[in-house]
């Protein structure tokens, strides 16, 4: 792994909530190079961008209907040259996100696909002959129903793990690999640095498995991809890749294998939640939130490298779910300075350096999201409506996907327009009032990241669990000698300052002024020994 990839601080852009510059509701290109100083400024040095490719838009963009141009709502091909060029001015990387387990239905390869059984495109989609006239086996799609989609015309079921309009791509057909090959050596040959890979351990079926699970060949077909495309031009790649052990992990990531530079690890995204049901809230295991986190950091050590992340396009707010509304400021830096003290490749998702909670959405109709749609109609008989909108406002997709705030003018400042998607927002947390306050949590953000890119032992030190127990927790970076502790206090209430951390230290970053012998409720304290 090269050093700039792992000193990586990636923030991620929902490109249809960011920044719109013409008023059609719609964040756009144009929009987001607007933003660049802001990005800038941030102390960001990469920027995941979520799909900006033409689509039909069933899944917000990752139903993918061409692989090589960019959506006329956020506009043309030159915008986003543009966009790459003066991200690389400001030494920003540009990362794009590669949606290739599944395209479009109304993609032109599905679209001849579905003509007819001989169709030369037929065998890049996986179809199946009815069983006892039904579907040819019991797998579910992540959006709800069957995996498998009756097509009339041709007479078999196509697989599709997402929504219907997201077809299955069969990447047992050697066509399929070099077409995907193709497509990324097109993209980073215009200087694109690299991908965030969505759900990339589901391209390989296992059709023995009652889930669809890893297959049989991912790893061949990562190493193919790693050969033929990304391995020549030296690409950062962060798979999607949930519910893996460390050690598969290191299977997908160790150097030697030539994979993924990294996968991110969701497990402690986990907590909170009553297993994979993501609409159920549960009480949040604290405690076992930073001994996931440690977990990681042991287990990829000497090999591969953890990814640093709590929030994205698919979750609701960090603060919602970890954080305590009480203490807004004090939790929201907490978590950052908990998670971007150790020891991995920083990302953070738009709206989450201002310390955003989840919005309100009072009513079925406000929503977008396919996911959250669905699940409403699947759960409508088995709940009251009230107690649906509170399970929505708690794991909707969604609660991420409102406008990024920019000011405390109409609609936040997102658009002169009426946005795509509308929500209630907090005044005091935009962009504007936090970059005038420099006790905000912007600010936070902002010195975390800049103390990190300046600190070898913070960006490549060793990782130690000193101690995790009653709300506190404290672990230790060393590198050469040089070392710094990170003490945190995950609670409401309270505590000594433990005892193994020593008198003489010097305080680099604090989420309160003056240090003392006291934890107060939330406190965090990167210290210099
Ligand atoms: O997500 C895959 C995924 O496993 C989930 O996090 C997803 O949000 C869903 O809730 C599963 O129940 C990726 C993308 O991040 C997501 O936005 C897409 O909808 C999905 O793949 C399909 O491309
Ligand atoms: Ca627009």
């Amino acid at each position: 792994m090269q050093t700039w990839q792992k000193e990586t601080v990636i923030y991620q852009i929902y490109p249809k909530s960011f920044c719109d510059s013409n008023g059609d509701g719609i964040g756009d290109i144009p929009g987001i190079l607007s933003k660049v100083p802001y990005l800038k400024a941030l102390g960001i040095n990469a920027v995941w961008l979520s799909p900006c490719y033409p689509s039909p838009n069933d899944d917000n963009g990752y139903d993918i209907s061409d692989y090589r141009g960019i959506a006329p709502e956020y506009g043309t091909l030159d915008d986003f040259k543009t966009l790459l060029d003066t991200l690389h001015q400001n030494g920003i990387r540009l990362l794009l996100d590669l949606v290739v387990n599944h395209t479009s239905d109304e993609h032109a390869w599905f679209e001849a696909a579905r003509q007819s059984r001989d169709n030369p495109y037929r065998d890049y989609y996986i179809w199946r002959d009815p069983v006892d006239g039904h579907e040819p086996n019991g797998w579910r799609a992540a959006f709800g129903g069957s995996a498998w989609e009756f097509d009339e015309k041709t007479g078999q079921y196509y697989l599709h793990l997402f929504s219907r309009k997201q077809p299955d791509l069969n990447w047992d057909n050697p066509k399929v690999r070099q077409e995907i090959a193709d497509m990324i050596n097109y993209w980073l040959d215009m200087g694109v640095d690299g991908f965030r890979c969505d759900v990339i351990n589901s391209i390989s079926k296992d059709f023995t498995a009652d889930a669809p699970g890893m297959g049989p060949h991912l790893h061949e077909y990562l190493h193919e991809l790693h050969v033929k495309a990304l391995g020549p031009h030296g690409a950062l790649t962060v798979g999607e890749t949930w519910g893996m052990t460390p050690a598969q992990t290191l299977l997908m990531t160790s150097e030697a294998r030539g994979e993924l530079t990294m996968t991110f690890q969701f497990e402690h995204l986990m907590l909170g939640r009553v297993g994979w049901d993501k609409f159920r809230r549960c009480d949040v295991d604290r405690k076992a939130f930073v001994d996931i986190l440690a977990k990681w950091e042991y287990g990829l050590k000497d090999d591969g490298y953890p990814v640093l992340v709590m929030e994205n396009h698919d979750q609701p707010r960090a603060l919602s779910r970890f954080g305590d509304d009480r203490y807004p400021f004090e939790s929201a830096t907490m978590l950052a300075a908990l998670l971007y003290g150790m020891r991995g490749v920083a990302v953070v998702y738009e709206g989450q350096e201002l310390g955003l909670a989840n919005p309100t959405f009072p009513t079925l109709a406000d929503y977008r999201d396919i996911e959250t749609i669905n699940a409403y109609h699947e759960m409508e008989n088995d709940y009251d409506e009230q107690t649906l909108l509170e399970m929505m406002n708690f794991g909707s997709r969604d609660n991420s996907r409102v406008p990024m705030p920019w000011d405390g003018s109409a609609h936040a400042g997102f658009t002169t327009g009426t946005p795509w998607i509308v929500a209630d927002f907090d005044p005091t947390k935009t962009v504007a009032a936090e970059e005038a306050d420099e006790n905000s949590v912007l600010w936070f953000y902002r010195k975390l990241f800049r103390l990190r890119q300046n600190d070898p032992v913070l960006l490549h030190g060793d990782f130690e669990l000193l101690q995790n127990e009653d709300g506190t927790a404290v672990y230790r970076r060393e590198k050469d000698g040089d070392v710094r502790l990170v003490v945190v206090r995950f609670a409401d209430t309270p505590a000594p300052l433990p005892t193994i951390v020593p008198a003489n230290t010097e305080a680099l970053l604090a989420n309160y002024p003056n240090g003392g012998d006291t934890l107060r409720p939330y406190e965090a304290r990167i210290l210099k020994i």
